[in-house]
């Protein structure tokens, strides 16, 4: 039997381990990146492992979060990481340049090669063939300094794609329908690899689209392969030196696999306040929409914006729509404004704004209470725009530019008029002057990095302790995300460097009272349904509820990075192994779990939960391996790392 993409890629990379579904592997990382809001953490932790520069292919640190420098907090984040990243060898993409993953795209990613970012849409790149994943800002610390990337073994997915997407069918629609048959955690230990007829229908920008959002599955990655059509996008934007061919066997086998047929795909809506919460548009159709956002990196590039251009010229956006359009690349914008595409926008009453995530990220356009918005972007968690109480629909960008027009969510079917191409730019600059190269290895060796107030050390815990004894600090339902446990929004992003302030956020959104409630009790335990930490890749949902105490939490079931991020951090992730008991247990009640430290040593795969408030007890799982087990008892991962260094 032949390899598939996944098993290809693993096995030319493989440092640690045996490929085998589950079973933990380590391989070495080629491509690494960070960005403004996680790369702070990120690069303190790498300064600690005092390696000097990086040892990767390459590294690159996107100012592509917090872009407006709302704050002096926010600016000095952008000094520390583009003097830390001249020094260190990693590219610096000043603030405007545009969103990580699409500059990653059309710069640096390389078919056939693995990739870590400190973000949870690294798969991204998936759609050029790269095996790439979000992970914590420390496993890519670690693999920034050479360190393997550890990870279990997916289980590989073919999804066979067979037809030809009809008009006004877009690859959105293509994740969209994913999200509907599988679900927010349908992708858990799972990569999603992408072969069959209806993959050359898709040109690379589309691919792109399908495993950017593939995250949204809690997948491991998605991955298309690397064919003639790849080529000549790369040939297009003026790398196809980077050019590799990467498929699967003739004969590979895959671990399950599914049918999708593009022409039965038809346009898709997410309803609040979950990405899998889909229908088709016909059962949001109507409904009275204030806002309209096109952008983020699953619909900002020139392909969607493009899109945008050909639904509004000659038209107006609706008098009751505040209609913004985030580009996600500079240069695609750049290439809109040559073609005058720019101008329909502008003359139809769009506002464009800066290449950046900005709304997608609680930053600038919050609604007001009550607001409705429509947004082609890809999350909708409850409070993630800034609103606690908001209602955010998802749909492609199609959807959103007609809808616009309308004022209501709108079938764009129904207009009348020629669906937009799929069109990728015809070419693309390579010479970009927001990026800014590493300094030479001499010349780096002088610089100073530039550490502004507002960067300070992150806090480590101590090692575990004998017992774990506190309340219940929250007791949650499911599908938790981090922006829940940690929110965003630039008044609180401007923290992500200073732990001690951010830790006054946590759980903002839910209940303003939890980092009160956790100091005051010295501490204690969160309790969550499934799919808890769902999300994004953001470890302050890790470190900022350590600092603040927590020590376990115990949930139905964890998405996969957020899982790795306790871990990191020393927080004991259990699961209830009946989980009826979840009902059992309520905010306030005093837990116990006498001997851990002893027993997680052991090896104990199931420990036992007195609840001293009601006089009961639980079992819950702990599904550790000795690695994960180590970083527990040490304290976390920076404290073992600091123990164990890399060489
Ligand atoms: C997100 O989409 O939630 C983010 C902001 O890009 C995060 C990263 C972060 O919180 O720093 C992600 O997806 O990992
Ligand atoms: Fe930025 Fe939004 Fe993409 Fe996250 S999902 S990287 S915030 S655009």
């Amino acid at each position: 039997m032949g390899d598939n993409i996944t098993r290809k890629i693993l096995r030319a990379h493989l440092v640690d381990g045996r490929m085998v579904p589950g079973e933990e592997i380590g391989i070495k990382v080629d491509e690494i990146l960070i960005q403004d809001i996680t790369g702070t953490a990120a690069m303190m932790h790498f300064e600690a492992m005092q390696l000097g520069r990086v040892r990767c292919r390459v590294a690159c640190v996107y100012g592509d979060h917090n872009v407006l420098q709302v704050s002096e907090e926010n600016t000095e984040d952008h000094v520390y990481l583009s003097t830390a990243a001249r020094k260190y060898g990693i590219w610096w993409a000043k603030p405007g340049a545009g969103i990580g993953h699409q500059i990653h795209q059309e710069h640096f990613a390389c078919p056939g090669d693995t990739a870590l970012g400190a973000d949870s849409h690294t798969p991204h790149i998936g759609g050029m063939g790269v095996f790439a994943m979000g992970a914590g800002g420390l496993d890519v610390a670690v693999a920034m300094g050479g360190g393997p990337y550890y990870l279990h073994m997916p289980a590989v997915v073919r999804v066979h794609l067979t037809g030809r997407l009809p008009a006004w069918s877009t690859a959105k629609d293509v994740i969209l329908e994913m999200l509907r048959r599988l679900g927010a955690s349908g992708g858990f230990g799972k990569v999603f690899e992408y072969v069959g007829p209806g993959v050359r229908t898709l040109n690379v920008q589309q691919r792109i689209t399908i495993c950017n959002m593939g995250a949204e599955l809690g997948a491991t990655t998605s991955l298309f392969p690397s064919d003639d059509i790849t080529r000549d996008y790369m040939r297009r934007i003026g790398r196809e030196r980077d050019w590799r061919e990467v498929s699967a066997d003739p004969d590979a086998g895959y671990d399950d696999s599914m049918e999708v047929d593009l022409g039965a795909i038809e346009p898709l809506v997410a309803l609040p306040s979950n990405p899998d919460n889909v229908v088709p548009v016909a059962q949001a159709e109507g409904v009275k929409i204030d806002q309209v956002m096109v952008g983020s990196c699953t619909n900002g590039s020139y392909m969607d914006l493009r899109a945008v251009a050909e639904i509004v010229r000659g038209r107006r956006v609706h008098p009751d729509v505040t209609f913004f359009v985030h580009p996600s690349s500079r240069l695609d914008l750049e290439e809109l404004a040559r073609e005058g595409l720019l101008t329909e926008m502008i003359a139809a009453g769009v506002n464009v704004e800066a290449a950046t995530c900005g709304a997608c990220i609680g930053v600038g356009h919050v609604p007001a209470k009550g607001m409705k918005s429509l947004r082609a972007i890809n999350r909708n968690f409850k409070g993630r725009s800034g609103q606690k109480d908001d209602e955010v629909y998802l749909s492609s960008s199609e959807v959103a530019a007609a809808s616009a027009v309308a004022g209501v969510i709108t079938d764009p079917r129904k207009l009348g008029i020629p669906a937009p191409a799929q069109q990728e730019p015809s070419r693309l600059p390579q010479d970009n002057p927001s990026l800014v190269p590493p300094a030479p290895e001499p010349e780096a060796a002088r610089l100073e990095v530039a550490r502004g107030e507002n960067i300070v050390p992150i806090p480590v815990k101590g090692p575990l302790a004998e017992s774990l004894r506190g309340e219940v600090l929250i007791a949650l339902g499911d599908d938790i995300s981090t922006d829940h446990i940690m929110p965003a929004g630039s008044q609180i992003l401007r923290y992500r460097s200073n732990i001690p302030k951010l830790a006054e956020y946590v759980f903002n959104r839910v209940d303003p009272e939890f980092a009160r409630r956790a100091r005051a009790r010295g501490g204690g335990f969160i309790v969550g349904g499934s799919n808890y930490g769902q999300g994004s890749s953001r470890e302050h949902a890790a470190i900022a509820p350590m600092y603040l105490g927590v020590v376990g939490v115990i949930a139905k079931a964890f998405a996969r990075i957020h899982l790795a991020n306790l871990i990191n951090w020393g927080i004991v992730p259990m699961t209830f192994a009946d989980p009826a008991d979840h009902e059992r247990v309520s905010q306030g009640d005093l837990l116990e779990i006498p001997d851990v430290r002893r027993q997680i040593d052991a090896g104990a795969e199931q420990l036992t939960v007195r609840n001293v408030s009601r006089g009961t007890t639980f079992a819950v799982k702990v599904a550790l391996n000795r690695r994960e087990r180590d970083y527990l008892l040490a304290g976390g991962k920076l404290a073992y790392t600091k123990a164990h260094p890399i060489h």
